[in-house]
């Protein structure tokens, strides 16, 4: 991508304020999302924040993997926090958990679901960019056979109907919590036997922004029922309240399948476990989220079987998958992307792209993923827009978010409308995020 249109951002001075953000958040064999409200480790901002690490100290990228992957279960999940250092003030504690001593579980403090499994495309990343050396293909062979771990753990463990495609057991797996794709889902469930508990998200943001009350409860109930059955996956698929297959997701792990092929290749490993993942997931895709009616893809509720008609920016994941068709792709960009009313700026909005539709009646451009701009949900569309030669597109959304980058600070997220700066201050991810962004538009 030419640089010619980013001249007006200060790359440079960007690169700094990266840098101190990660150094701010470094607790030396991990890396917090923001100083106060999110003081542990975190599964995907971990990966991206190992991306940011990257471009400045390639052996401190690796910790962050190996310190990640160090948490993994015996039954091959990746948890999605990991209290390596205890407790805290942040709400759950890790005995609220109560993984320790499980016989599938893992041997550092941790939740009990996963996140997102953009891992896999991330080293893939950083070993292509940083390190195709030696001393690259010796970190590789290491942590292969937990990556493919994980993954084997995603595709069975986790898959409900013979289609391959795992199921999350709660909205936090899906890392878009809060989003209004998940609060369609909670509505129908009605928590009993809530344990005592206090929130504690509320101390550094404000409530506005934060998940409401009663879908919190909901969070907290989906917990309780987990530790009940000691998180096995075979209950959990049999007689969870919540189960859902979540697009985004599913993209990201067909992604990440993708990488981890290449992975393979490069180390001279048996690929044919991942060939196959690959052609059912290619087959299965479609037929499970494309609602051709309307023109998206859609999040499936598997408890009942039925798609759940909320759309949010994770209909555009697809893309960066290369899930979609040429006429798929198109379509999704005039009738959606492109349209001021739901996603594109407009009387309403100046910024790209809102997690949740302007249309939606969730939409709210401040509460946390039910609206605000992410860069993890901008910087996956970057890669689908230039993966169909939507080049105009992905260089107007990486100038957007430089916009913000730039100019509001390296926060949690950002309001569409005028694009101020909210949630969780000195981010970390976004930090990551930041670096390859600014990398991109360099050319
Ligand atoms: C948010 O999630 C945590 C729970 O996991 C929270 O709200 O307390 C999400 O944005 C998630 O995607 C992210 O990984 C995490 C840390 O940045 O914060």
């Amino acid at each position: 991508m030419s640089s010619q249109p980013f001249g007006k951002f200060n790359l440079d001075a960007l690169r700094a304020e990266a840098y101190r953000v990660l150094q701010l958040n470094n607790r030396g064999e991990f890396t917090t999302p923001s100083p106060y409200q999110y003081p542990h480790q975190w599964n995907w901002d971990a990966a991206f924040m190992a991306l940011g690490w990257a471009h400045f100290d390639l052996a401190r990228a690796r910790t962050e993997i190996r310190s990640l992957l160090r948490a993994q279960w015996r039954n091959g999940m990746v948890p999605h926090i990991i209290y390596h250092h205890g407790a805290s003030d942040y709400f759950p504690p890790p005995e609220f958990w109560q993984t320790q001593n499980l016989a599938h579980g893992g041997d550092v403090l941790s939740s009990g679901l996963t996140q997102p499994p953009v891992l896999a495309s991330i080293v893939r990343r950083i070993y292509e960019r940083f390190s195709h050396d030696a001393d690259g293909k010796n970190f590789l062979r290491e942590i292969f056979p937990r990556i493919l771990n994980w993954h084997r753990w995603l595709h069975t463990a986790r898959a409900a109907d013979g289609t391959g495609l795992p199921c999350l057991i709660h909205p936090w797996e899906s890392g878009t919590d809060n989003s209004p794709r998940w609060l369609a889902v909670l509505d129908n469930i009605e928590p009993f036997d809530l344990p005592a508990y206090t929130r504690r998200d509320m101390t550094h943001v404000h409530p506005d922004e934060r998940p409401r009350p009663q879908d919190y409860e909901r969070f907290v109930f989906l917990i309780d029922r987990g530790r009940r059955v000691g998180w096995d996956d075979a209950h959990i698929l049999r007689e969870h309240p919540f189960l859902v297959q979540d697009v985004m997701f599913c993209a990201i792990l067909h992604q990440a399948d993708q990488d981890l092929l290449f992975l393979a290749d490069a180390l001279g490993e048996a690929t044919n476990e991942m060939e196959e993942w690959l052609e059912t997931t290619r087959e299965v895709f479609n037929a499970r989220f494309w609602h051709d009616e309307r023109g998206l893809y859609l999040d499936y509720d598997v408890r009942a079987a039925a798609p759940i008609f909320v759309n949010t920016c994770a209909t555009f994941a697809p893309l960066y998958a290369g899930l979609g068709s040429r006429a798929q792709a198109e379509r999704l960009l005039q009738a959606h992307y492109d349209n001021p009313r739901e996603y594109a700026p407009g009387d309403d909005s100046t910024y790209r792209v809102p997690s949740t539709a302007k249309t939606e009646p969730a939409y709210a451009p401040r509460r946390y993923w039910c609206g605000p701009v992410w860069m993890m949900t901008n910087w996956l569309m970057i890669h689908g827009l230039q993966r169909y030669g939507f080049h105009a597109q992905a260089r107007e959304l990486l100038a957007s978010s430089l916009e913000l980058l730039d100019g509001r600070g390296l926060r949690e997220y950002y309001d569409p409308h005028d694009g101020a700066g909210l949630g969780g201050k000195d981010f970390a991810w976004t930090a990551g995020l930041a670096l390859d962004l600014a990398e991109i538009a360099a050319g």
